[in-house]
């Protein structure tokens, strides 16, 4: 008999009606305007700004370029503090700007960069701070902005996963120096590929628009060495009607985290994640910690799911302090981060994206809970 599940996959990329995009694609045809600030770009990024209410905005071509020209643009020098605990572009980006990454450790409880262990690693060639928000989750801003003030350093947040997420009403984009967004294809708002850097001042916002046009200026000089991150139009035109449907999506995606938050309540020994009251999320993962007391281990559930073609990730895992290019680096040794090796351990991401239907997620849940509960689960 052959096997007719389905692979359920992490994520899976919103697609905008196609025949909508041709019209967008027939136009981009007629003027044959292909990149380099063309209509739809610039459209792109004032209704960005709009919608995520920020004050400056540059669109580049994918969230890692954006890192690197958000980083250039700050005339860093010597090193940058960051998380292990995320996805490794975010000490690329340090590294390839001939920047020292340090690696400081996480919270327990949202996974994010623990500004009570940031004092003890800065020394004099320390230039910035670099938090993320991991899966979402909003750093606790107050605090790395005060370091930052006290230390007189740059702060620049990988906000990769924080598109359109709230704290108090109001955007966390705003926070610090910049904020760098990812529209890769697995991203709750794509680009295909794609990204952006937020920024504060116009002033700002010029020198990252020259920095990602080879460092050309208003007047078409080469003012500073940059590089080429321009989005082109194709992907500017598939951002305009993502932004259309987001606000649908995100209502569906909050439907899918909020099922399995009932479906995995009871579980002794997996930790589900848990949203702030004054946090309005994107709901772009679903991280579940599943620790000692679980009566199976992380890997276990992973090889259990995979094995019925549900393909959880182990975001992010191994840490980034682990991987070969950075396990040398001073501040890499297991015991000055704790909390991210147990944590990069023990994490599993679940699928979730707005088309999960409701019984393939039924599935996930009855599974997990078969394989990891001790008490006799009942659909
Ligand atoms: N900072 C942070 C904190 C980040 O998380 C990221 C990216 C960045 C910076 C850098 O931004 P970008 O330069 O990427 O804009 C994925 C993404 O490639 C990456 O963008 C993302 N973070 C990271 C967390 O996840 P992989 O290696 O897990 O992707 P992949 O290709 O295995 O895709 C995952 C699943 O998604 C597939 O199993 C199926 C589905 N998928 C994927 C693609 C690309 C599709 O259904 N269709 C697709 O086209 O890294």
């Amino acid at each position: 008999m052959s096997d007719k599940k389905k692979n359920i996959f992490i994520t899976r990329p919103t697609l905008p009606d196609i025949i909508e995009f041709n019209s967008f694609l027939e136009k981009i045809w007629e003027s044959k305007w292909l990149s380099n600030n063309g209509v739809f770009h610039n459209e792109l990024e004032e209704k960005l700004k709009d919608y995520l209410n920020v004050n400056n905005i540059t669109l580049a071509s994918n969230g890692t370029l954006a890192l690197m020209i958000g980083l250039k643009s700050l005339d860093l020098k010597g090193e940058v503090i960051t998380t292990p605990f995320t996805y490794v572009a975010t000490a690329h980006a340090i590294e390839w700007l001939g920047l020292n990454p340090v690696f400081c450790d996480i919270n327990e409880d949202d996974y994010n960069i623990n500004p009570e262990k940031i004092e003890a690693l800065i020394t004099e060639n320390t230039s910035a701070i670099m938090p993320v928000h991991v899966y979402g989750n909003p750093c606790d801003h107050k605090s790395l902005n005060e370091i930052c003030k006290k230390h007189n350093l740059k702060l620049i947040y990988d906000a990769a996963h924080c598109f359109d997420v709230l704290v108090d009403n109001q955007s966390v984009l705003n926070w610090g120096d910049l904020s760098v967004l990812s529209f890769h294809a697995t991203k709750v708002f794509n680009t295909i590929e794609g990204g952006a850097v937020v920024s504060n001042s116009i002033n700002n916002k010029k020198k990252l628009d020259s920095l990602r046009n080879f460092g050309f200026n208003e007047k078409n000089e080469i003012v500073r060495s940059g590089i080429n991150a321009k989005m082109n139009e194709i992907q500017a035109a598939f951002g305009l009607m993502q932004l259309k449907g987001y606000q649908k999506l995100r209502q569906k995606r909050e439907k899918v985290y909020n099922r399995y938050i009932d479906g995995l309540s009871n579980i002794n020994g997996i930790i589900l994640p848990e949203l702030k009251n004054n946090v309005i999320s994107n709901y772009s993962y679903f991280p579940v910690r599943i620790t000692e007391d679980c009566i199976v281990n992380r890997d276990a559930i992973f090889d259990k799911l995979k094995s019925e073609k549900i393909y959880s990730r182990k975001y992010f895992y191994p840490l980034v302090s682990n991987m070969s290019p950075y396990k040398e680096n001073p501040s890499s040794a297991e015991k000055s981060l704790p909390i991210a090796n147990e944590v990069s351990n023990q994490i599993l991401c679940l699928p979730i994206y707005e088309d999960l239907k409701q019984e393939e997620q039924n599935r996930i849940i009855k599974l997990i809970n078969e394989f990891s509960n001790e008490k006799q689960y009942t659909v």
